[in-house]
């Protein structure tokens, strides 16, 4: 009975050994780089969040939410083009696949700054909370700058849409 029982315990520590083991094997490792907030003044009412989303775990993870002090709600965008026309859409999430990395740049995937309290001045940090699917809340001083490749996003743009953002303030003056 005694040899029985001391038995069963080695197997009870050897499958949850094994149970362990597994956990570390397929969960995801999501570190976040490549951060940086655009400079926005508050009458600009939307800023936007650009960073790499990199998992070098073994499980897919999500990015399903973001909040900032410096922003009423903070979404997760999409900029799709069609037909040479730029537009924004709202997704619920973003998917980090395992072993891989997820980019968001201008032009592409962000997180929309929606509703500014205070303007994003070139060279302060704001404070960025990212809720994942699994790995749950990362928190983030994220500098803000401007785009060096700036330029260069601009001369890949449509023109069309270049002027039609510009021709609102062309005509105030
Ligand atoms: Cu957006």
């Amino acid at each position: 009975m005694k040899f029985k029982v001391s038995q069963l315990a080695l197997i009870a520590v050897a499958a949850m050994g094994l149970t362990l083991a597994g956990c570390e094997k397929k969960a995801p490792k999501i570190q976040v780089v490549d951060f940086r907030a655009n400079p926005a003044a508050v009458e600009a009412g939307n800023g936007a969040v650009y960073l790499t989303l990199d998992n070098q775990g073994k499980a897919d993870d999500q990015l399903v939410g973001a909040t900032s002090p410096v922003a009423e709600v903070v979404e997760l965008h999409e900029t799709t083009i069609t037909d040479g026309v730029m537009s924004m859409n709202k997704v619920e999430s973003f998917n980090v696949p395992a072993g891989g990395k997820v980019e968001l740049t201008p032009g592409g995937k962000h997180l929309m700054l929606i509703g500014l309290k205070s303007a994003l001045a070139d060279g302060q940090s704001v404070d960025l909370n990212l809720t994942f699917k699994t790995s749950g809340q990362v928190s983030l001083s994220v500098p803000v700058k401007a785009a060096e490749m700036a330029a260069m996003d601009h001369a890949a743009a449509p023109a069309s849409d270049a002027s039609s953002e510009a021709a609102p303030e062309q005509l105030a003056h």
